[in-house]
Formats: structure tokens, sequence, C-alpha cells
């Protein structure tokens, strides 16, 4: 820009900021302007829904404003962008965490007060966005919030599913899956940009052609469907920026085919368009197992081709050539399902740029990088060769060359060994010949993350042995974090007040290494006699929505232990249910006298199953019929309790763990390549119970392993134990709860069969019944510390205070400085 020109563009900024006030008098009005002319309503008579949509509104016009105020200033500033890349973002709700980061909460509440209404039942009426399965997309929400808190000039890119992740109600202990028609309500929080629109190809053939003296690959597509682009504001806290997670929607592309409307049928050549939509209707709700599904591949390219289109028109439209792309661009793959976006780059800068293949080669191994979410192989994506040829042909071409080239440089490096070139070939031959996304990515990206140290270290020594040895350099981890601002800001204010005051400031939501100085505190009686206060509230509100939702009444008096996670085999949320039926015999079998002694437990399980995962329903179930036997036998009382929170879902996570006493993550060691729940836990002040694994080791790290109930195996321990299959010892307590459930005392003997054979003879795969005595002698110190109210506070305290290691600004400032290289930009105005 010249001077001119500057000064320009600053008055422009600076009438734009001046144009919305942010006093409860002009939210008012703005709230009752958008009541009448957005939602059409009177402004004399609305309801709670009505009033949140147009709450949402006058929040929407804000964050607006920032929006545009931020890519602006991108764009002046030309930083280098990081775009991530994501099949599945959880966003949840969006209004507290908006008016929280843009600072106009006590504003808003006030301008509703004084129009009769609640800002917390407001809150209540908005639904989730569940655009995402579990941990990987709960992840990449937090890190977009850390991104634009901390004015990285970062874009998220996704894919709009119309219908997010399944509902789940419970029948008889049975789970069911119910669609999820989110936008069934209007989605206030997205702004749709019908004019930003890509065309996506699909199928057909390539032929080969002279362009301008090139010689060149066309690709002609079989159906091309248009991607239209939904903008959902991510506004940070304590800064002006807001920044971008673009969504893409599937519509028909708007160029006819004259001959399919010629032959007459009119009405199905429109219906025949019309199913272009489907790409974007539903997320797959398997977490970790991939079937080959033609829709699936379809959704990963849709996306990422939109994507991939849209970020180079944006650099091409300050840039005359690529030779800067590098310096401008990175890309963030989400594991390996925007994988295809690696050959879509290839393609474009060769068959449509016209940059040779080496150089477009270069400027790919310099701008990918991605991270892994899973430790098993079996979790590796694959796609089956004869499905890609027909749906992307091109890509196909493409990832054949960079695979020729690929293995040329392995022999180079290592010989004929063909062991080692068909283990890290990105083509797996054999029955179903397939390409193996994880190899395409690792050999096109040029950072590769664990999501913890330890499972950095399973990926170098066992997944991804080979590829160390080839390219140490590349292999790296930067362990998870979550948003302090959603997981205590937003879902535990109470505690979010205290920790200000006792800090002195509020500095620590932007700054979270402050949260340390609660360690000062700790002694102080007055502290220690708040914090509790806090959690009781906490706890009292979570017992009203578990008697609200499924009528068992509990005592905020009790411990409250909780296993809130998708339902998985190695998750072990059966080890937690075979703890609490020996729990309930033990009581059964005491006195009265020993059962004063008891220390009374709600042990609360919430989890989705996916909706073909049999095992995992079946645990369900089982949860549910335990529940059954122990809440209704009189001669229990409250010592225990045992309740299935249905639709686990991330606002219901805002309500369960600010009011936790005890939080378990107790997956066989080496399984669970992070964990995040364990974070959100810990910041809330809730003790961990817990198996050494994930990111727990650093946790233990972090608070010293005096304040948490660590048990099992180890690591390096379970390929011996497993090998030793029945020779393992296992507890008789193991086998008596087994027979327990056989027997039929829970019913459904023969449905529950499976579960039990899982656990006895040569299975137990998870080594269950190995863990099982260490598992009880934690719970049993987890009772002891919970009588010792001043004690158990206190490490609540330190858990807090030690959390601070775990927030994904930590995460996100690494990825920024070591694979990303971008810097903040932070818009002024
Ligand atoms: C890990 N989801 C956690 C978390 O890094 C970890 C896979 C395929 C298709 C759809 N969803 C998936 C995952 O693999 C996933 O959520 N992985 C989880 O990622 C964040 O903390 O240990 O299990």
């Amino acid at each position: 820009f010249g001077e001119g020109e500057k000064a320009k563009v600053e008055r422009m900024f600076g009438l734009m900021d001046g144009f919305l006030k942010n006093d409860p008098v002009s939210l008012q009005k703005d709230i009752l302007d958008h009541v009448e002319y957005t939602v059409g309503r009177s402004r004399f008579s609305f309801d709670d829904f009505e009033a949140y949509q147009a709450l949402s509104h006058s929040v929407r016009d804000r964050l607006i404003e920032r929006w545009h105020d931020t890519q602006q200033y991108f764009k002046r500033k030309d930083p280098k962008r990081l775009y991530y890349l994501s099949l599945e973002f959880l966003m949840g709700r969006s209004l507290s965490n908006s008016v929280i980061n843009l600072g106009i909460k006590d504003q808003c509440a006030d301008a509703l007060n004084q129009l009769g209404f609640e800002f917390e039942v407001l809150a209540e009426q908005e639904g989730d966005a569940a655009l995402g399965n579990g941990g990987l997309a709960r992840l990449a929400a937090c890190q977009m919030d850390s991104l634009a808190t901390m004015d990285f000039p970062a874009w998220g890119y996704g894919l709009r599913y119309q219908y997010g992740l399944f509902r789940q109600v419970i029948l008889d202990g049975f789970q069911h899956e119910q669609p999820d028609y989110w936008l069934n309500f209007g989605n206030p929080w997205e702004i749709e940009h019908l004019r930003i629109s890509y065309a996506v190809k699909f199928y057909g053939t390539v032929e080969e052609k002279q362009l301008d003296g090139h010689h060149c690959k066309v690709w002609v597509p079989g159906e091309t469907v248009e991607a239209v682009a939904y903008d959902n504001p991510i506004p940070g806290y304590g800064t002006r920026n807001t920044t971008n997670l673009r969504l893409w929607a599937a519509k028909p592309n708007g160029h006819y085919d004259l001959e399919s409307f010629d032959t007459g049928d009119y009405i199905n050549a429109v219906i025949n368009r019309q199913r272009a939509e489907t790409i974007s209707s539903i997320l797959y709700p398997d977490d970790r197992s991939y079937q080959g599904k033609e829709l699936r591949l379809k959704q990963q390219y849709f996306f990422v081709s939109a994507s991939v289109q849209d970020i180079i028109r944006r650099f091409k439209d300050s840039h005359r050539n690529f030779d800067q792309f590098p310096e401008k661009v990175a890309l963030q793959l989400n594991d390996t399902h925007p994988s295809l976006a690696i050959p879509e780059v290839m393609r474009i800068l060769v068959d449509e740029e016209l940059v040779n293949w080496h150089n477009a080669w270069d400027i790919v191994r310099k701008i990918f990088s991605f991270t892994v979410h899973t430790v098993v192989p079996g979790g590796l994506e694959k796609i089956p060769v004869d499905l890609l040829s027909s749906l992307l042909p091109r890509h196909l071409q493409i990832i054949y060359d960079i695979n020729f080239s690929f293995v040329e440089e392995l022999k180079k490096r290592f010989g004929l060994d063909y062991d080692r070139l068909s283990r890290m070939s990105i083509v797996e031959e054999g029955a179903v010949k397939s390409i193996r996304m994880a190899n395409l990515s690792l050999v096109c990206c040029h950072a590769i993350d664990g999501v913890s140290r330890i499972h950095s270290d399973i990926l170098k020594t066992r997944v991804f042995k080979d590829f160390f040895e080839l390219w140490p350099q590349k292999f790296q981890y930067k362990t998870n974090g979550v948003s302090q601002r959603r997981w205590i800001v937003v879902s535990n204010p109470g505690l979010c007040a205290l920790i200000s005051k006792w800090l002195g400031t509020d500095a620590w939501i932007r700054d979270i290494d402050l949260i340390m100085g609660l360690r000062d505190h700790v002694e102080d009686a007055e502290l220690q006699q708040q914090w509790k206060m806090v959690r009781r509230v906490n706890k009292i509100r979570l017992a009203e929505y578990i008697e609200a939702m499924i009528g068992v009444k509990i005592s905020p008096d009790a411990m409250f232990d909780v296993q809130i996670k998708r339902i998985h085999e190695y998750k072990r949320q059966l080890l937690n249910i075979l703890g609490i039926i020996h729990r309930y015999d033990c009581i059964k079998n005491m006195n009265k006298s020993d059962r004063r002694n008891v220390v009374p437990r709600v042990c609360i399980i919430g989890g989705k199953a996916a909706p073909g995962y049999e095992i995992a329903k079946k645990i369900i179930k089982l949860c549910h019929a335990v529940g059954e036997t122990i809440n209704n036998d009189p001669d229990i009382g409250g010592l225990l309790k045992l309740v299935f929170i249905p639709d686990y879902n991330v606002s219901v996570a805002e309500l369960v763990i600010p009011g936790s006493d005890l939080s378990q993550h107790i997956s066989t060691a080496g399984h669970e390549a992070s964990g995040t729940g364990n974070m959100k836990l810990l910041m809330n002040g809730c003790l961990l119970l817990a198996t050494v694994d994930g990111s727990t080791i650093e946790i233990i790290e972090e608070i010293g392993k005096e304040n948490m109930f660590l048990f099992g195996a180890k690591a390096h321990e379970v390929a011996t134990l497993r090998a030793k299959g029945q020779a393992r010892k296992v507890p008789l307590q193991f086998s008596r709860v087994v027979r327990k459930i056989r027997d039929g005392y829970f019913g459904s003997e023969v449905y529950f069969k499976s579960l039990c054979d899982s656990l006895e003879g040569s299975g137990d795969f998870y080594l269950l019944g190995n863990d099982f005595a260490s598992y009880l002698e934690a719970q049993a110190e987890a009772d002891k510390a919970f009588v010792d109210q001043e004690r158990w506070t206190k490490m609540s305290i330190l858990c807090t205070a030690g959390s601070g290691r775990f927030s994904s600004d930590r995460t996100v400032g690494e990825y920024a400085e070591k694979t990303w290289r971008i810097e903040p930009c932070r818009c002024p105005f």
C-alpha cells in the first residue's frame, strides 16, 4: 500500500471499530432488532428460544466485524499462514464461548435481565455442533481456540455435515442411534457464502494433451459437485483477532450437462443432480475403523480439494508465482483423513498451474505436516486401489509416481531388501491392492507428530519403525492440550473466579503458566474452604441433572467417580464395571458397623459406542443392568450408585467435569495415544485414577504420583503378559465377579456370554484380569484419601495448579515454532 492508501484503510478500520457498541443498552437494542427483523417475532412477545436466536445474531454481528478486521489485516501483512485440515471438529456450543472471548458476557447478561431473560437459560437453548467423534475432533476445536487467542494467522478447514454424530438414546439399557439434524433450527454461528464456491471433480478419465507447449495430463471428470463455503468465526480471548473455520457443503454444480436433460427425463435429471448433496450429509460414526467406503473417500477428497483450491486462490491473490509458497503456507493434516491434499496440491500445481514436477514436489515436501492419533497399526487408513482409480484416476497416477521415486530412493539406501521395500511402499500388494495413507503422509510430510511422549516412542519403535530409521529427524511429538477457556472459564465459572481471586489476576486465562501460583496458597484454610464450596455447588448441579435425566437421586456428599469417553475395549469401561460389581459384593457382605466406614460413591459412566461395535454396545447394556440391580437394592442405600449418562457430548462434558471428584483413565498401557479428558478433569481439580499410559505419564511428572491413584501393568510389560496367555495370574475376586455375570445375576446371561468369554480363557487381550487386583488397591487408596477431606481438597488444588502444561496454548505454541514456523499477527484495532 502507498501512504495515502494506508491512511484510507486505517480510517476505514477506525470507522468499523466504532460501529457496534457493547454497552447493555446498545446490546439490548440490537437484540430487540434481531427479534423483529431476523427472527420475525414481535419485540413485545418472544420466548427463550427466540431470545437465544436474537442474542446469538447480535453476538454474531460483533464476530463478523472482528472477523473482517482480522482478515483484512492478515491480507495487508501477508504473514505465513497455517491451514488446519480436519475431517472432524467438535465445537459444541458457541454462545457462552463467544461472549466470554469477546469480553461481553456481563453486558449481555445485563441487557437480557432488563428484558426479563436470563443468560444461562438462553445458553441452554443451543444445541451442540457435533461434527466429530471424540478426542481427535475436540482436540481440533481446542487448538482453533488457542490459535485465535495467540493471534496466529490460521484457518481451519472441514466439512459441514448436515447430520453430526448420532444422538444416543437408551431404551431398556440398549443404545439406539438417532440422527442429529442439528441444522433444523438454524445455525446463527455460521455465515453462508454462496458465492465462495469451487467445483470438485470425481470419476472420469485422464487424457494426455499439449498445452502452451507443455505436455499435460488433463482429467476429464465424470461428475462435478460444487463446494460452498460456510464460515464459522473463531474469536480469540483478550484479542481482537477472530479467525475462521471454513466448512464446505456440497451442492449441485451450476453447469448443466445438456445431454442428461435432453433425454426428456427432466425430473430424474434434477433428482440425480440433487444427490450431490449427500457428500456432506453425514458424519461417519466410527472412530478408528476403516472400511474403504466410497462415500467416506468422496467426503475426504471433497473437502480437501475445495480447501486446497481456496488456499491456492488466496495465495495467488497476492503472489505472481509459486516460489514463495512454502514461506507463506503451512498445511497441517489432522491424522491421515485429509492426506489426499498431498496429491491434490501436486495435481493443481502440475496440471493446472503448469509448475514442473520437481518444483511442485519440492513445495509439497516443505508445506505438509501431520499428526497421528492412533497406536494400533490396524487403525491406519488404507484405500483400495480399485476404488481410488475409479473415483480419482489422476490422483492415483500421482501417488504411483511419488511411490516410484520413493522406492528408488529406498533401493539406493537399503539395497534390494524386499521385505523392507514392501513394508514401506505406499502401495500395499495383497488380496486387495491398496494405498496406505499413513505411508503416503510419511513420505510427503516434513514432520510427523505423535500426541504424547510415549505415543511418539511407540510410533518410532513399532508402528513406523522403518520410517524412523530412514528419516529420524521427521519424528517429533507435541503432547496434546486443552483450552482453559472452554474447560474452566466457560464451563466452570465458579472455579474460574476463585482462581483469579487467589492469583490476584485473570491473566492465567491467556498465560496458563501463572496457574502454578495456586501452589503458594494450598495450605490456606480459607482457599480450601472456598474450593470445596465451589466444587460442591457444581456437584449439586450435576446431581440435579442426573435426577432430571434418568430419575436416580444421588447425594452430593458421595464421591462422584466418573468415566466419560467413547466406549472402547481398550479404554476398559468393563474394568470399571467389574470393579463396581466387586464393591457391591463387598458391601453386601459387610455387617452394619463395617458399613459405616464405607465411602459413599456415585459411579458415573458416559459415552457412545460406534453403531457397529457389538462389544461396546454390550458394555453399555451391562452398565445399565448392573446399575439397575445396585440402584434398586434397598440394602445398599446411599453407599453405592451406578448411573449411565445418556448422549454424552461436549455440553454434557461441561456439566459433568466441574462436578467430578475422581476420574478414571484406565486404558491398557500402550493403547491410549494421549487422552485429553484427563487434562480437562485435572484442570477442574478432579483427582485421577489411572494407568501409566498416554499423556497421564506426563501428568504424573507435573503433579507427582502422590496426588494420583495409579495402577496396572506398564506399557513395556504388556507384550510379555499377553504372551503368557492362560499362565497369567488372575485374582480370585476377578473370576468371582465374571461368574456373577455369567450366572445371570444381572439378567441377559446369553447376551453377556461373549463379553465374559472375552475376559477368560485365552482371551482377555486387554489384561483386565491381570490389572484387577492393583485396580482395586488404587480404588481403596482413593477411598482412604476421600475420608480426609482436607487432604483431598489440597490434592484437588494441586491438580489444578499443576495442569498448566496441558493447555492447548502450549501445544499450539510448540507446533507454531517447531513445525509450522508461523508468527503471531495481532490485529491492532
Ligand atoms: C486418541 N478418532 C486419543 C486424541 O489426539 C487422543 C479415528 C478415525 C476416524 C474418526 N475418528 C477417529 C481418533 O482416532 C481419535 O479420536 N483418537 C484420539 O485422539 C487426540 O487424545 O488418545 O484415541
